[in-house]
């Protein structure tokens, strides 16, 4: 019997209490110290409209909130918050700025060693995501991103590095952020640069071929360099309710969540299932895969990780297929939740159907690495002190650990949790800072003004009396 069982306690002893950012969304410092350009850095609207050819300074993505040079005070931020685990992604074009060169940035390298000092100081365990939305523009503009398997030699070059240089420090890995989110965001999660109208669905699939394989090929490399190393695949979860009982929609529910689920079905069990395949068939779509990628997949992953946000539902009546507003995919709104600022609904119980469903399904450890609430929030002085009074936040919080917890008596097997953005950053889907995650607030706006301080906002303390107490405050 575990404690858990035994205690009753309904977060394990050593559960990883955190919060995730991305190098893209908080750096800064574009092209500091030899840096290349991204496919970040073109795209100052985020995913609505189509990128720049170079950067341009109404990016606030150029200085993000300058954590390139506050990385040090901002980690003390989250050790004082009582962090576990610190997720953040290393940017490829600080390692390899074209990212097709053979030798990395050293200067790029010492960044992040600075980084991860920063972690050990305070005993905080570091969760890098190797690939997160930040292609290097060159590999972008230059081979099409992940549509051509040039990139798989590139990647595996840059994840030899990092595990090389880092794989003593660093235990748990993401081989690609929200890797299913190709599918709907071409560009920014596949660093595809032909515009996602004109783009042919075996190009697209080619694509998501290539990035499994590259992934694959990361868990193989990592297993000879860096045998410690746990690896993860990371998936944007979005549980598919049917809008009605009708078998129809039941099904089209289903065929959604066979979009996503394939991601990890190929990570955990080491090759294509068979409804992914019958839909290549049924749509025409041949790929290149060789006997060697066939072998490659067999590299599966330790632990799946996963964002949560919101749910949808899915209906086979075009009719009645009223997309609501969301995160990267799309799907049919539903009529029974609230929604944000940002029109995305808020559902709590849906990361506990979440948690039931992959685990029951994989049966690896599982890891939320990012949910969240994206708001707007008002700067105020209460007894001298700046801070926010976000009570929302507070609840979005409360509402999701709580069904986490009930989750957990389930008995889902759970490594931890990470908050996403514990600190303002910029959003990845329409590139603002008024779109406001953090329990730490930064004090720059939309039209770049600011100075950049920080300040501890209510959710901040709440978030610290929960990890401190091991979520028994919850
Ligand atoms: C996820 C991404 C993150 C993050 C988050 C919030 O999809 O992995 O990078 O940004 O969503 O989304 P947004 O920033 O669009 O509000």
């Amino acid at each position: 019997m575990t404690t858990t069982e035994l205690t009753g306690q309904p977060f394990p002893e050593g559960f990883l209490w955190g919060g995730a950012t991305a190098a893209n969304q908080f750096e800064g410092a574009w092209d500091a110290d030899g840096k290349g350009a991204s496919i970040q850095d073109v795209m100052p609207r985020g995913i609505s409209t189509g990128p720049t050819d170079e950067p341009t300074l109404d990016n606030l993505k150029l200085e993000g909130i300058d954590f390139y040079h506050r990385y040090s005070d901002d980690i003390a931020l989250f050790a004082e918050m009582g962090f576990k685990v610190f997720r953040f992604s290393i940017a490829w074009s600080r390692i390899f700025p074209n990212g097709d060169e053979l030798e990395p940035n050293e200067a790029g390298l010492a960044f992040y060693d600075r980084v991860l000092d920063e972690c050990e100081k305070h005993g905080i365990e570091p969760l890098v995501t190797i690939s997160h939305y930040e292609t290097p523009l060159h590999l972008a503009k230059t081979y099409d991103g992940w549509t051509s398997r040039e990139l798989i030699g590139c990647y595996e070059r840059y994840a030899r590095v990092l595990f090389e240089r880092y794989g003593k420090r660093v235990k748990y890995w993401l081989t690609f952020n929200e890797i299913n989110s190709v599918l709907h965001a071409p560009l920014m999660s596949g660093g595809i640069w032909t515009p996602k109208e004109k783009l042919s669905k075996t190009q697209l699939y080619q694509a998501i071929h290539n990035e499994l394989v590259a992934s694959a090929s990361a868990t193989k490399i990592a297993r000879e360099v860096a045998p410690d190393a746990k690896i993860g695949c990371m998936i944007l979860a979005m549980p598919t309710y049917p809008l009605t009982p009708d078998p129809a929609d039941v099904w089209a529910a289903r065929y959604a969540e066979h979009e996503n689920y394939a991601f990890g079905d190929v990570h955990v069990r080491g090759a294509y299932p068979g409804y992914y395949l019958r839909k290549l068939r049924d749509q025409g779509i041949e790929l290149e895969i060789t006997d060697a990628d066939r072998e490659v997949l067999k590299n599966t992953v330790d632990f799946v990780s996963f964002s949560y946000y919101m749910s949808v539902c899915e209906t086979a009546d075009p009719a009645k297929r009223i997309v609501g507003e969301g995160n990267i995919m799309g799907g049919a709104k539903n009529p029974t939740l609230p929604v944000s600022q940002w029109g995305w609904a808020l559902d709590p119980v849906g990361l506990r159907i979440v948690l039931n469903d992959y685990w029951e399904r994989w049966q690896v450890p599982l890891f939320i690495v990012e949910n969240g609430l994206g708001a707007k929030d008002e700067l105020v002085e209460i007894d001298g002190v700046k801070t926010v009074d976000d009570s929302y936040r507070i609840s979005y919080l409360r509402d999701h650990l709580e069904q986490v917890r009930e989750a957990i008596a389930d008995g889902v097997n759970l490594l931890g949790y990470t908050w996403w953005g514990p600190i303002d950053l910029i959003s990845a889907s329409t590139a603002q800072l008024s779109k406001r995650y953090g329990v730490i607030y930064v004090d720059r706006n939309d039209d770049g003004s600011g100075t950049l301080e920080r300040y501890r906002k209510k959710s901040f303390f709440d978030y610290q009396q929960i990890i401190r107490s091991n979520g028994a405050s919850l």
